[in-house]
């Protein structure tokens, strides 16, 4: 293979006329003869084409295009034939070798978690966590270990929408000097079931149902909440599912959790159990449902193009990885079981250990050979982190290493860059489809006296699992501690604020509302019915089905617990703009002065700003001077920012009212709450828009109109628009 820099010396000639001109006239000659050549190939006397007339070539032998055999390649643009009118030959293995390879160049999706980004980065942790763990990479500030992150919705295919109503899968691996460990989350802390036995069962739950092979990447039909209504654990999960968090703003803005309880033994023997937390450093923030709507039609790539930029333009997104520490006393004290995935412990209970940071600093140069090929595994750890008894974790702890063997080809996947481990790795395994290592030497077995160095076991360093006693009785039985499925479900809620009830009832009402089995809604509301009686009614009034709830019995009766006001986006947001968008639609005539000084202001924030006018050409301001637009109006709805301006001159302000998409622009950023600012001239826009004036809504005449729009849009949403906007349902 070429390496980047020998490519980069290489001038590729354009030769035959093109060869002759400025730059640009070759590009055109160039077109103008691919052209003539298809007219030509249609021609009953074709003229013959040579590649001297339209190909790309060089004559230096380093830069020239081979076979995978090495063998230098004269023409890549014509197949071997009998004739150039005739048809193909057989022997063409130029051909074969590139039309096969094309033929298998995917490897199967994951079958959950198919749709992912991903990123390279380091984690360092801000202070040694020795009094917890032995791992080597938690102990010195100084530090920092590479890893790579993936994030990934869970039930779409590869090629699915970044926004729809689905939770996050938030893996990382590190890639620590004692191998590979891989923290593989989400962005909810509990799950939908208790037994991995159960996972296939809601896997296909979720998935297009198997006869119609739809609908993609959607919670919202029959046989989900078939599955849901039937499996009660999954209570406190569709909480969750329902609100906010389940519909980010970004990759950028998600929180992470380990969600099982795991242990961690220190250099002294002794154990803890930990729960872990992902926290971004610019905070959380999501999308409000109308929004994901309309942005899974115009950007269905909306998250990964967020993450892809960012990381382009040096504002590496960043979080603190946090544990909750508790021993076995607390442990036993706990109202539910430590083992249960469907439960949490509130922070208020166990405050968060703030123990390092990662930054994502380097996007991935090459998405298949990386995002797609890397392998995660709950069952990658290392001295030091270990798991416990939770039955979800213990099944996963098989089912990733078992599927990557058909989705990566065989045994020897963990030889992929980016799977394989930084630090040495060395043992007796040999052989196997995709071999890619060449081990030496006659011994592949131990003990062996023929090996002289090979490798051989080490009790110092070596992994050894903490020795937890076990005196059980083999049993398939779900323990009674795991039996309350509806307290912290009602917890959950009753610590949302009330915009964020709002919409969890608004998204039950989509959901059951897309669900055609009546006996499948009236099942739900029976659930909702033991967790919160203000919840049934809001969603049966949303549904327009009063008093239809089936009656469910609990296994055991939901306590009121204390809220946990941790768990709601909303009270914990700090106000900022960092890292968030500001749209700015500008129109000709525009006050330049004014958009400098809201470049200024979104700086300082460390926002970025986007500039929009109605054709992609630009505007001119009042000087007549033209100012570049990133976007078009028609390409960059305001769906795509946090907050949005106008600033237009008089006239072309006047066009604008005339242009459903810029009043619709307009309406959008209102109804989704967002902070809008428009100079005086934009009014009429602003009217026809109907818009009714609020505190999110300002004028930005002047540069203390500029000032006060970034201070509001620190604020985020305007929550209170919301309830004289649209009713649940
Ligand atoms: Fe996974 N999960 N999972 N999962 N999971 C996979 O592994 C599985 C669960 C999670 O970016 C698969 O390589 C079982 C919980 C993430 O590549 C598969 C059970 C959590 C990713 C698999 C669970 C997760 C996966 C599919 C129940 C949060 C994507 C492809 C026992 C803690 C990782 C693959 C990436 C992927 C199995 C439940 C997170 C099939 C059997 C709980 C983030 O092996």
């Amino acid at each position: 293979m070429l390496n980047c820099r020998r490519r980069a010396s290489i001038a590729v000639k354009i030769i035959g006329e093109a060869h002759e001109r400025e730059p640009e006239a070759a590009a055109t000659t160039f077109k103008l003869n691919t052209t003539m050549a298809n007219k030509n190939a249609n021609s009953k006397n074709p003229k013959e084409i040579t590649p001297a007339e339209t190909h790309q070539t060089v004559t230096d032998r380093n830069a020239s295009l081979t076979t995978n055999q090495g063998l230098v390649i004269s023409d890549n643009q014509n197949s071997l034939k009998a004739g150039s009118r005739g048809p193909l030959l057989l022997e063409d293995f130029v051909l074969r070798e590139k039309i096969t390879h094309f033929d298998h160049e995917r490897t199967p999706e994951r079958i959950v978690h198919a749709r992912g980004s991903g990123a390279h980065g380091y984690f360092q942790c801000h202070e040694s966590c020795a009094d917890i763990t032995k791992a080597a990479f938690l102990q010195d500030p100084k530090k920092k270990t590479e890893l790579f992150a993936r994030f990934s919705t869970v039930a779409g295919g590869a090629g699915s929408i970044d926004l729809p109503r689905d939770v996050r899968g938030f893996a990382v691996k590190f890639y620590t000097s004692e191998g590979n460990y891989d923290l593989v989350g989400n962005n909810i802390p509990v799950f939908f079931i208790q037994d991995g036995m159960k996972f296939p069962d809601l896997v296909h739950a979720v998935k297009m149902e198997p006869d119609r092979g739809f609908p993609q990447a959607v919670t919202a039909h029959d046989t989900f909440w078939d599955f849901i209504t039937l499996t009660p654990e999954s209570m406190h999960m569709i909480m969750w599912a329902m609100s906010d968090r389940a519909i980010p703003r970004s990759l950028r803005m998600i929180e992470g959790f380990g969600v099982h309880t795991f242990r961690m033994v220190n250099a002294k023997g002794e154990s803890h159990f930990v729960k872990f937390h992902w926290r971004p450093t610019i905070g959380c923030a999501s999308v409000i449902w109308d929004e994901a709507l309309k942005i899974s039609g115009a950007d269905p790539d909306f998250h990964r193009r967020d993450l892809w930029e960012a990381i382009e333009s040096g504002n590496f997104p960043e979080w603190e990885l946090a544990l909750q520490v508790f021993d076995q006393k607390t442990a036993d004290a706990l109202d539910f079981d430590e083992l249960d995935p469907t439960k949490i412990i509130p922070e208020e209970d166990i405050p968060l250990r703030v123990i390092g940071k990662m930054v994502l600093n380097r996007n991935p140069d090459n998405f298949f050979a990386e995002t797609e090929q890397v392998a995660f595994c709950p069952a990658n750890i290392v001295p030091g982190i270990e798991f416990t008894n939770d039955p979800l974790l213990q099944a996963r702890l098989f089912s990733y290493l078992d599927t990557q063997l058909s989705r990566l080809g065989g045994p020897n996947f963990h030889q992929i860059p980016f799977t394989a481990p930084r630090c040495p790795f060395q043992n007796t395994q040999r052989d196997g489809i995709r071999q890619m290592q060449v081990p030496k030497g006659r011994v592949a077995y131990e003990p062996n006296s023929l090996g002289g160095a090979a490798p051989r076991e080490n009790p110092t360093l070596g992994f050894t699992s903490y020795p937890q006693e076990m005196t059980e009785e083999k049993i398939r039985r779900r323990s009674e501690t795991f039996a309350d499925h509806y307290s912290q479900a009602r917890m959950f809620y009753k610590s949302m604020t009330e915009p964020e009830q709002r919409h969890m009832v608004s998204a039950l009402a989509f959901e059951l509302g897309n669900v055609g089995t009546v006996a499948i809604r009236k099942r739900m509301l029976g659930h909702l019915r033991n967790i919160d009686s203000d919840l049934l009614k809001n969603v049966e009034t949303a549904l327009g089905m009063p008093g239809q709830a089936d009656t469910i019995k609990p296994a055991v009766a939901p306590r009121d617990l204390k809220p946990s006001p941790a768990l709601s986006l909303i009270q914990k947001a700090r106000p900022t703009l960092a890292g968030r968008k500001i749209g700015v639609l500008i129109a000709d005539g525009f006050n330049a002065d004014l958009l400098t000084a809201l470049r200024a202001g979104a700086k300082k924030e460390k926002a970025s700003l986007a500039v929009i006018a109605p054709k992609i050409g630009g505007a001119t301001d009042s000087a007549g001077k033209l100012e570049p637009a990133a976007h078009a109006l028609s390409g960059a709805s305001s769906i795509f920012f946090d907050a949005v301006v106008i600033l237009a001159g008089e006239k072309a302000a006047g066009q604008l009212a005339k242009e459903a998409a810029a009043i619709g622009w307009i309406h959008d950023a209102f109804s989704h709450l967002k902070v809008l600012g428009y100079n005086d001239a934009a009014r009429a826009l602003i009217a026809r828009a109907g818009i009714e004036e609020d505190e999110g809504v300002l004028k930005t005449n002047d540069k203390n109109g500029i000032a006060s729009f970034i201070k509001a849009a620190k604020n985020g949403r305007l929550w209170k628009r919301e309830s004289s906007l649209r009713s649940p349902g």
